[in-house]
């Protein structure tokens, strides 16, 4: 099961909540979000009353360091205490330290583009791993770096809010370069944790089936968005190709050997038709091609491809955890289906060798969704944002059927 600080917390000033406060977004403000940073054990417990074996979420660099050098060591006991509980249950910890959200200070003082900021990302993984101890054996340390850098660096649509390709170019080579430090001070903090990153991995598809410029474009999406920002955390080099000026290259030996294993977190198809109307080279949206219906977000619902990614990716040699996979469907007309169709696609990559060793639905409870705010619905849990309470979809049935097969 998975959920991430900012998205389930709630009352954390970060960079996300000045994004709020100035009107970035179209959902409104984050707030005390659901609630959890009191409810951390009571969501575990859910989770395991479902039948869930593991948790993954987040820490709140926020929190922890919220002035830039001082370390808040109630906060991080906070979260060690969940760790302990999730320990005592049997349920596995799985922690990711970087999930979007900055402390305020970073992007004034240390920003991506600027080297300081390895150092400053290492010193708070290292104060982290120290702080929740060998209760923690699996670390996703960065959640969806291309998505964080993209939207951050290239679309401005999230903090820092740049549009420049200069800008990406700089923020890539230190974002990698921070995953490979805060591995090593993870692994020198406790040697038997496993670490690895969750990468957003998309399906993408020709608008127009025939098009050779669509097809095209699709290819180079799947590369670029797939494989090629992830091949440099296994090969330590980089040659990342955007259409139509730009070209992103470098190279970190220390990066090569930084992962354990590879976190996939999967959702959606994007179809793509050349040339841009809006901008850059091509469109592209979502549609129902496979007829079930999109979800409240307007994703498309597409298991079948899903297996050919995984069996793809796990042409790296790494075991692959499936980190989220989950649906926006406050009615929860979807939901069930999705799951099992999902979980299907995972034993059929794995029947084709693909050593997918766990899956994470997103999200355990309804939670704040970035841009949209409250709008879409994640959860296996409806939670009433008055009283905080949580009550059952019925597809937590569907979850606890799959788990009862397959845990
Ligand atoms: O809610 C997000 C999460 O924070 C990162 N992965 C995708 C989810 C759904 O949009």
């Amino acid at each position: 099961m998975a959920v991430s600080h900012y998205q389930v917390e709630g009352d954390d000033p970060c960079d996300f909540t000045e994004w709020e406060a100035a009107g970035r977004t179209n959902g409104g403000a984050c707030g005390a979000a659901v609630g959890s940073w009191e409810r951390y054990e009571e969501d575990v417990d859910l989770a395991l009353s479902i039948g869930a074996n593991a948790f993954r979420f987040s820490v709140s660099w926020s929190r922890v360091e919220r002035e830039r050098g001082r370390f808040d060591d109630a906060a991080l006991a906070r979260y060690r205490r969940l760790v302990d509980h999730c320990v005592r249950l049997g349920v596995t910890p799985v922690v990711t330290l970087l999930h979007y959200t900055h402390p305020v200070w970073f992007h004034r003082e240390t920003p991506w583009t600027d080297r300081a900021s390895v150092p400053a990302f290492a010193r708070f993984a290292r104060r982290v791993a120290e702080a929740l101890g060998d209760g923690v054996r699996v670390y996703t340390v960065l959640n969806e770096p291309l998505v964080m850098l993209l939207g951050g660096f290239l679309d401005g649509q999230i903090p820092p809010g740049l549009a420049d390709p200069r800008a990406l170019g700089l923020a890539l080579g230190n974002v990698y370069a921070a995953h490979a430090e805060a591995a090593n001070e993870i692994r020198d903090v406790s040697s038997a944790a496993a670490v690895g990153l969750a990468h957003n991995v998309m399906a993408f598809a020709p608008e127009r089936p025939r098009n050779p410029l669509d097809r095209l474009l699709a290819r180079i999406a799947h590369g670029f968005y797939n494989r090629d920002f992830l091949e440099a955390f296994l090969t330590g080099r980089w040659d990342l190709y955007l259409p139509p000026f730009t070209r992103l290259r470098g190279r970190n030996p220390d990066l090569a050997g930084s992962l354990d294993f590879i976190g996939v977190n999967y959702y959606s198809r994007l179809h793509l038709r050349f040339p841009g109307r809006l901008r850059g080279v091509a469109d592209f949206g979502y549609r129902d091609r496979t007829g079930r219906g999109l979800t409240d977000n307007g994703w498309e619902i597409v298991p079948e491809d899903f297996e050919p990614l995984l069996v793809e990716l796990s042409g790296y040699g790494l075991p692959l955890l499936v980190s989220e996979n989950g649906l926006a469907d406050a009615a929860d007309r979807h939901r069930a289906r999705f799951l099992e169709e999902h979980v299907a696609a995972v034993l059929r990559a794995n029947a084709q060798g693909a050593n997918v060793s766990g899956y994470f639905h997103w999200s355990l409870v309804d939670n704040f969704e970035w841009l949209d705010g409250y709008g879409p619905k994640f959860g296996l849990f409806a939670v009433d944002r008055q009283t905080m309470k949580r009550s059952p979809r019925p597809s937590a049935e569907a979850f606890t059927a799959l788990a009862r097969r397959f845990i």
